[in-house]
C-alpha cells in the first residue's frame, strides 16, 4: 500500500548521519522512491564531501549544491531537476537558520537583520523552493517541510526560530491553499526534540530532551527515523486527503499541559 516506486523525491537539509533529513531520506528511499540530494555548499568543499559519502547507499540520482540564500542556486537546483528526471513528485524541506546570538538570552533585543536572516532561511526558502517545484509537478506532488513546537507556544531560548516557524507553519497553510487545485499537497511534521547538528550547537538541549523523557506520553523522545517515516506517509497515497496540517512526531509532548507534572 505504501509504495514510492517510481517517485522522484527531492530532499534538502542533510548535513550529517544525524540530520532529520538523513532519517526522511532514509525511509523515502525504503519506499521505493528515486532521490535526489541537495547539500549547502562550503569553501572548502567539506561538505560535498560528508554527504555525498553519506548518501552513497541510497544511490542518489541527483546530488546538488543549494543555498536557498542565493536565489541562482535555486533555480539551478530545479533546472537540473527538470533536465535529469523532467517531473517532481516529492519535495522535503528540512532547512532553518538562525544567528547564534538570537538563540538565546532576551527575546526583546533581537536584531532587524537577525530576524531577516532566521525568517528568510527558514521560513521564505519554502516558498521560493515551493515556486520552483511547482511547474514540474505536472502529476501531482507532497511537500513536507519541519517545524517545531517553539513556532506555536514559547520555548526557552528558541526565540527568534519561533517567529520562524510560526511564519513557516502559515506558510504551509497558504501554499495548500494556492497548490491545492494542481494535486499538490503541502504539510509539516512538528518534531520533538533530537540532538542534531543544529540543536547540538544550543546549549541546554540535554535538559530538553530530558524534560520530554520525563513528561511525554511515550516517556521517551523521538527518532530521526520516526520522522522519516511519518514525512513518507505523508508522501504516499494513503495521506492523499491530507494538506495544510502539522503532524506532531513528538511521543505525544504537546497534548500535555501541566507539563511539569507527569499526569
Ligand atoms: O529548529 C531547531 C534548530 C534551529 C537552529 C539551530 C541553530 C544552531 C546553530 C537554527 N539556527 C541555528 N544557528 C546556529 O548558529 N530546533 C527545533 C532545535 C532546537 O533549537 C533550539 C531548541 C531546539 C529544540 C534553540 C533553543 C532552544 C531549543
Amino acid at each position: 500500500m505504501l509504495d514510492l516506486t517510481g517517485k522522484n523525491a527531492l530532499v534538502t537539509g542533510i548535513a550529517n548521519n544525524r540530520s532529520i533529513a538523513w532519517g526522511i531520506a532514509q525511509q523515502l528511499h525504503k519506499a521505493g522512491a528515486n532521490i535526489g540530494i541537495t547539500y549547502l555548499p562550503d569553501e572548502k568543499g567539506r561538505a560535498e564531501k560528508k554527504v555525498a559519502d553519506l548518501v552513497e547507499s541510497l544511490q542518489p540520482s541527483l546530488f546538488v549544491p543549494c543555498n536557498v540564500q542565493d536565489d541562482a542556486q535555486v533555480d539551478e537546483t530545479f533546472a537540473i531537476v527538470k533536465e535529469k528526471w523532467g517531473t517532481l513528485d516529492i519535495l522535503i524541506h528540512c532547512l532553518a537558520f538562525a544567528n547564534k546570538e538570537d538563540l538565546t538570552g532576551n527575546f526583546v533585543n533581537t536584531s532587524r537583520e537577525g530576524f531577516t536572516t532566521a525568517l528568510g532561511v527558514s521560513a521564505y526558502s519554502l516558498i521560493r523552493l515551493c515556486a520552483a517545484a511547482k511547474p514540474l509537478m505536472t502529476e501531482g506532488g507532497s511537500i513536507v517541510t519541519l517545524t517545531y513546537i517553539g513556532g506555536a507556544r514559547v520555548i526557552p531560548n528558541y526565540n527568534v526560530m519561533g517567529i520562524a516557524k510560526a511564519a513557516l507553519e502559515m506558510n504551509v497553510r497558504y501554499l495548500a491553499a494556492d497548490l491545492g487545485p494542481h494535486n499538490i499537497r503541502v504539510n509539516a511534521i512538528s518534531a520533538g526534540p533530537i540532538r542534531t547538528l543544529a540543536s547540538s550547537a544550543v546549549g541546554g538541549i540535554l535538559d530538553m530532551i530530558h524534560h520530554v523523557e520525563q513528561v511525554a506520553p511515550l516517556r521517551r523522545t523521538v527518532t530521526q527515523i520516526e520522522v522519516g517515516n511519518a514525512a513518507t506517509f505523508l508522501c504516499s497515497d494513503l495521506a492523499s486527503g491530507i494538506t495544510g496540517q502539522i503532524l506532531y512526531v513528538d511521543a505525544g509532548y504537546e497534548v500535555m499541559g501541566m507539563s511539569e507534572t507527569k499526569g
